[in-house]
């Protein structure tokens, strides 16, 4: 019998080929000077298959979460990577391949798989002693931090009564509690959302539940002290789509990009909405704050869809070269009687995965962190077409001066979502160092890249040598050694 991934650009590649590998590598080989000051864990986690698709093929999205963590003492780095222990990746250990059809839909898979279909995959964060691996189709596993053993569903004790659990929870640096939503609450494609506010000691200090119009991907959320933003991208469930084989998610060009405001003390008749722009695509949140009674949320926003994956009903996908996404503000006025919102360019080139220095969420703020995309910069043609989530800078945007300051690392060298560390507890917003894995297209190689958040021109002040390579993945987080 053979094992092999398909060749489709979702599995093969510098960027795509499964790696699979879980490790331990004690004192990772660092070119430059690390700086000792650099105390705790970088987590971050890839969808990495551990057999190939029952179907055939299959989209990056529905890969196993593979833990890496990063821990930094003294100068040194070492790399840890394990797979979060799903019951669905259990199920497919003992059967010995893959029993997990299409992404999000149950009914295209094998007799055998798990009950629990999460593959746990996209972000990973550490909060209280524990480290969640979440993905937005299911509650959170959690880890151990150090040893990174799967412990397994993490429902705060029977609190969290959602089947699903956002992957991009925001933990409030005011009061330390963790800001959380789940959409398809109460299972596929039923527009039931809640809101968590968790504390620090694992208590649910509040919860809101309400409906939306229709089930949609609501991927994040923005948070100020007294208000959560969910953004509701314009790709739509429906279940008789796939009980017939089909995606979970459709995009849907006449819909708007739609928001609910709630305010995190309030009940079901406080959420208000608000409709941007149709076919458009808001991305990730990079921050939000409130300003005279105004909610600003910053992201970038992308007219048209930008998960190829999920085409609207006649099958049309936009071609990656018409896509742009680049920073937006929008505003919510709260006593405004319209509900239309306009989203403002904040800059003026293609960039995603935008980090603001976490102790700044939901504050006024200046410094942002993110992947950037400069077409004019070289790109090897050797190294073939450019691979979905391409970016070739890393940029530190300052959202005063309006100022970029950006690494271009080569013409075959793509970045993965930085995480931004304070060079101390009480320094400057902004001030530290940025770091973010880099792939080298050419040779199949990668590092994990230090640069100072003042210069970062200037490339990295440590290149860390990692052994094996590091498949693309979505989001990590930084946890200061205490
Ligand atoms: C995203 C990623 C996901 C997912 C839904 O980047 C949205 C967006 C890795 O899985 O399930
Ligand atoms: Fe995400």
């Amino acid at each position: 019998m053979s094992i092999l991934f398909p060749e489709t650009p979702e599995f093969s590649g510098a960027l795509y080929r499964p790696s699979r590998v879980e490790a331990d590598v004690m004192d990772l080989e660092i070119e430059g000077s690390l700086p000792a000051a650099i105390r705790g864990a970088f987590y971050q986690v890839s969808p990495d298959p551990q057999y190939p698709p029952l179907l055939g093929q299959d989209i990056f999205f529905n890969g196993d979460g593979m833990i890496s963590a990063f821990f930094f003492a003294d100068g040194k780095a070492s790399l840890r990577r394990r797979y979060v222990q799903t019951a669905r990746l259990l199920a497919q250990r003992r059967e010995g391949r893959s029993l997990n059809g299409i992404y999000r839909n149950t009914y295209t898979n094998d007799p055998l798989a798990a009950a629990n279909n999460t593959t746990a995959n996209t972000a990973v964060l550490k909060y209280g002693d524990v480290l969640l691996a979440l993905k937005e189709d299911a509650l959170p596993y959690a880890m151990d931090p150090q040893t990174l053993e799967t412990l397994g569903v993490y429902d705060w004790n029977g609190q969290i009564k959602s089947a699903t659990f956002t992957a991009h929870p925001k933990i409030d640096p005011l009061t330390g509690n963790l800001l959380a939503f789940s959409y398809e609450a109460k299972g596929d494609a039923t527009p039931d959302m809640a809101y968590f506010e968790i504390s620090p000691d694992g208590k649910l200090l509040h919860e809101i539940w309400f409906e939306a119009p229709y089930a949609a991907m609501v991927h994040d959320c923005a948070v100020t002290p007294n208000y959560i933003v969910l953004p509701f991208i314009p790709l739509t469930v429906d279940v008789e789509r796939m009980k017939r084989g089909g995606q979970h998610f459709q995009w849907q060009p006449d819909l708007p990009q739609l928001f609910a405001v709630l305010p995190r003390r309030g009940s079901t008749s406080d959420v208000r909405w608000f409709k941007g722009p149709a076919d458009g695509f808001q991305g990730h949140t990079l921050n939000a704050f409130e300003e005279n009674g105004l909610i600003h949320v910053d992201m970038p926003v992308t007219g048209g869809n930008v998960f190829y994956f999920f085409p609207q009903e006649d099958g049309f996908v936009p071609s990656p070269e018409t896509l742009s996404s680049s920073l937006h503000r929008w505003t919510f006025d709260l006593n405004a009687t319209s509900d239309r919102v306009e989203p403002r360019p904040l800059n003026h080139y293609p960039c995603e995965f935008p980090r603001v220095d976490d102790r700044y969420i939901g504050q006024p703020y200046e410094h942002g962190f993110m992947l950037a995309f400069d077409p004019t910069r070289p790109y090897r043609a050797e190294n073939g077409p450019m691979p979905f989530q391409f970016f070739n800078l890393l940029t530190h945007f300052n959202l005063k001066t309006g100022v970029s300051d950006s690494w271009f690392a080569g013409d075959s060298e793509c970045f993965q979502e930085p995480i931004f560390v304070p060079r101390s507890a009480d320094a400057p917003e902004g001030d530290g160092y940025v770091i973010a894995l880099l792939n080298h297209i050419a040779d199949y190689s990668s590092e994990l890249v230090v640069l100072d958040s003042r210069d970062m021109a200037a490339g990295p002040v440590a290149r860390i040598k990692i052994p094996l390579r590091m498949r693309m993945s979505l989001h990590g987080s930084w946890s200061p050694a205490e």
